[in-house]
């Protein structure tokens, strides 16, 4: 009742009167916050309340056209699509707000005169690290790109009180703290608790058969649990469009557990709310492989109910409960299977709470589902005990096995007589313990599947879905990743931006491809120069960082190469520490001849619970405290683990590469993304034909890519009596290095540190063939020094990757989804 709409004030009240954008303005809305809303005195002047009071300010802007914004879809009645997601890797927002809006320059001024620095105050924002990695950074991507194409498109997710584990490096080993992201506040969400949600756990279902004689599902004597709003603006580029991101926060019901209560254990049952709570608590850190943890799969259910029940709410407010062209109005887009219970979910809240039909309910769930998969590692495919789902989820689970009895109907028409295609697609797992395999339930349910990247998607339909893809080839689809160059080049780059700028207008900021325009000047020595300088300008930047937080001295001169990405066994960082090892150990032996001096640079989060993972950042360590402090190597090669990576991290890594470091096993990485960021910032790639890598080579062209290694055929095939003892006998750089490694030269006062870590790469079973590609990758990288070593030539090739990254916006990806999938029309809310 709080929340109803009972009073009746004058219009006016409701109405937002434009704010001022001059640097005037915004002093005057500084100020107001600052002194009177947040009631700071003169004297003590603390980032936390400059801080707030700038986010305020701009904020206020934001939030008038996600308003504006939202009238402007209700009233064209247009299509909406919904991006589910259990992670949106947000970063901080600060910047890019006042770059969307256009207020950069002018919010830097009004804080000069304010006597204020705008970059001290950015570095005072919590990343919101709201997601593991790539996938969730995608989500992020993705959400700007749709604002600033104007395409109605909405962002539900959830609303974790911690995010991402904060990484410290202590004694070489990785060390996990709490991420509490949240306790400062949150200046850039709204909550909105008019649209709390009611999500169902527990209890079980009964069948009535109605006075009409229809027969009833009722879910009942189950644990409730609200799911409360916090919206965050998603702006687009100085275009008046800002888009919402929805995040949901698990609260408990005032209802007491009554048991408890009337036994007078009030303060127990107060205390049990906590279990509710729990639910949007904390961001699982696992990349790509799931443990079947329960309070996951409570997630999961959180944010497919909660999310649905919000559409459907708003779909019964415009149109009542009629639901005839809801598939043509609506639909969503299932951000790998995390949120895929959803499929089931929306059959529940048709039938039961809507009164459709099985068959109403189906044709709409089918029609407006897509699945876009992350992933080919079977570890990463989740799977959920029939029994756990049943106890959590019992009408989901009836929902399910239905929708697999229909389906495997349709599995025996298509081939007769054939039990073990009905086995291989069934959304059951038979076995010991029964699961429910989540990508069939994606697939069965969903119009559109696709893949992040050509490789992928081919990889999909020949290997993972080779059975789906039989049956249905036309839901198969590509859809290649990419990166937001607002945030990616445009915000955190600035050097760079203003050479392209000045040299070829600001087009390339909304229209990537515009970076074409570059390439006639590759060869052009005083466009190289300044080119050169803003490299070197950023390098600084990071050089800084690096000596901040590692202590180590980077040379600006000397080649920066880096790998940045979870830490994971098929990314092969363990390739890139033998090639280090094998620098060492020819500075070491005097055989300096054709190399470069190089700066190498990792950083990484190992999933806690992955003991390989966290074995390899500690060798990282080893070798990088032994290679810079032996006096012998000197200025040749300096190695760091930068601590803590996270995206506004990567925000000053990725201006300031050179050598981009993308070196999976071919086959293993559906895309990379931070392969374009650096792409984009003028590195170039050292990668094998993995993921993107295979377009981004084919874009910049075979001269300016350093490619090595096995294809994905040739890794197929040479699993096949593979023998890395025998290759590392006969390579005498690979042997030197694995001698190293044995005797314990890095790990001198730890005896068999490293034991683990070497069995690994020497077993013939190594599913990452780490030990294949050493001699293809040393020789890649021989290469790359050589021609660092001539820096026209390096700098024209840094040219041509940069003007040649213009696939990689995600604007062209969303076009893609658009076009292909969701079919929306772009709406101006002419604001602005
Ligand atoms: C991932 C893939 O591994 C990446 O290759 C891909 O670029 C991204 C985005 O499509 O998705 N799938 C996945 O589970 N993760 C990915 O990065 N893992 C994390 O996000 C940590």
């Amino acid at each position: 009742p709080r929340y109803a709409c009972t009073a009746s004030p004058a219009p006016d009240l409701y109405n937002t009167p434009k704010l001022g954008m001059e640097s005037a303005d915004l002093i005057r809305d500084f100020k107001r916050y600052y002194g009177t809303y947040l009631a700071q005195d003169k004297g003590c002047a603390s980032g936390h309340y400059l801080f707030t009071a700038l986010a305020f300010t701009l904020r206020d802007r934001l939030f008038n056209r996600m308003k504006h914004t939202k009238h402007t879809y209700a009233e064209s009645h247009c299509k909406q699509a919904y991006y589910l997601s259990m992670e949106f890797l947000m970063g901080r927002a600060m910047g890019n707000a006042a770059l969307n809006l256009g207020l950069d320059k002018e919010t830097e001024k009004a804080l000069h005169d304010l006597g204020l620095n705008f970059e001290e105050l950015i570095d005072m924002e919590h990343d919101a690290g709201l997601g593991n990695g790539g996938l969730g950074r995608l989500a992020a991507c993705f959400i700007d790109s749709c604002a600033t194409l104007q395409l109605p498109v909405t962002g539900y997710g959830l609303r974790y009180e911690y995010g991402m584990f904060k990484q410290s490096i202590k004694n070489g080993f990785q060390i996990e703290k709490p991420d509490h992201w949240l306790r400062d506040g949150n200046p850039w969400e709204l909550e909105r608790p008019e649209f709390t949600q009611r999500v169902k756990f527990g209890g079980h279902t009964e069948f009535h058969r109605e006075h009409d004689g229809e027969m009833r599902v009722y879910w009942v004597d189950t644990n409730d649990v609200l799911a409360v709003p916090y919206d965050m603006p998603v702006p687009g580029y100085q275009n008046g469009t800002v888009n919402k991101l929805r995040l949901w926060k698990a609260a408990a019901t005032d209802e007491f557990n009554l048991e408890d209560f009337n036994s007078g254990s009030y303060t127990e049952a107060v205390a049990a709310k906590n279990e509710a709570e729990n639910i949007s608590m904390v961001l699982y850190p696992n990349d790509a492989s799931e443990n079947g943890k329960e309070l996951r799969l409570r997630q999961q259910y959180f944010l497919a109910s909660a999310s649905l029940q919000d559409i459907l709410d708003y779909w019964v407010a415009n149109h009542g409960q009629n639901f005839d062209h809801f598939a043509d109005k609506n639909c969503f887009q299932l951000n790998d299977t995390h949120p895929t219970v959803a499929v089931a979910e929306l059959m529940r809240l048709l039938m039961d709470d809507h009164e459709l039909s099985w068959e109403q309910a189906w044709d709409i769930t089918s029609q407006t589902m897509a699945y876009t998969n992350h992933t080919l590692l079977p570890e990463a495919l989740e799977r959920w005990p029939v029994n756990m789902f049943g106890r959590l989820l019992p009408r989901i689970l009836e929902i399910i096995y239905e929708i697999n009895a229909r389906f495997l109907r349709e599995v025996a028409n298509h081939w007769p007589g054939d039990k073990k295609k009905l086995a291989s697609l069934s959304i059951i797992e038979e076995g010991p313990q029964q699961q429910v395999r989540m990508a069939h339930l994606a697939i069965v349910g969903s119009y559109s599947i696709n893949g992040v990247a050509a490789l992928h998607s081919e990889l999909l339909k020949k290997g993972l879905f080779h059975d789906f893809y039989q049956l249905w080839p036309h839901k198969f689809n590509n859809k290649t990743n990419g990166v937001t160059q607002r945030r990616w080049m445009a915000w955190c780059n600035p050097a760079l931006s203003e050479l392209v700028t000045e040299t070829i207008g600001d087009k390339w900021i909304t229209h990537l491809s515009e970076l074409k325009k570059l390439e006639p000047y590759a060869h052009d020595k005083t466009f190289q120069k300044k080119w050169h300088d803003a490299k070197l300008e950023n390098k600084k930047r990071l050089a800084d960082l690096v000596k901040e937080s590692c202590g180590v001295i980077f040379d600006p001169e000397a080649m920066f190469d880096i790998q940045v990405k979870r830490i994971h066994e098929y990314k092969r960082q363990l390739l890139n520490v033998l090639h280090v090892i094998h620098l060492y150990d020819r500075i070491k032996r005097g055989d300096t001849e054709g190399m470069t001096p190089r700066c190498v640079l990792f950083g990484g989060k190992a999933a806690p619970g992955y003991v390989m993972a966290k074995q390899i950042v500690k060798l990282i360590n080893n070798v990088a405290e032994l290679v810079n402090n032996d006096p012998e190597i000197g200025n040749w090669l300096k190695v760091v683990f930068l601590p803590n990576y996270q995206v506004s991290a990567m925000e000053v890594i990725c201006p300031a590469a050179d050598l981009s470091e993308q070196i999976s096993t071919a086959g293993k990485e559906a895309s990379g993304t931070g392969n374009m960021k650096f792409m984009m910032n003028g590195a170039i790639t050292i990668g094998t034909l993995d993921g993107a890598n295979i377009e981004i080579r084919e874009e910049a062209g075979d001269d300016n890519f350093f490619l090595f290694g096995l294809t994905e055929e040739e890794v197929v095939e040479a699993r096949h009596g593979y023998n890395p003892r025998f290759i590392i006998e006969n390579d005498p750089d690979l042997k030197r290095v694995v001698t190293l490694l044995e005797a314990g030269h890095f790990n001198q006062f730890e005896p068999g540190c490293f034991d683990d870590v070497i069995g690994a790469f020497t077993n013939p079973h190594d599913p990452w063939m780490t030990v294949a590609d050493f001699r293809s990758y040393v020789d890649a990288q021989q290469q790359a020094a050589e021609a660092y070593q001539d820096k026209e030539r390096w700098t024209a090739m840094s040219i041509i990757n940069s003007a040649n990254s213009g696939k990689f916006s995600t604007d062209r990806t969303m076009e893609e989804y658009n076009n292909e999938i969701w079919k929306l029309e772009k709406i101006n809310p002419s604001y602005d």
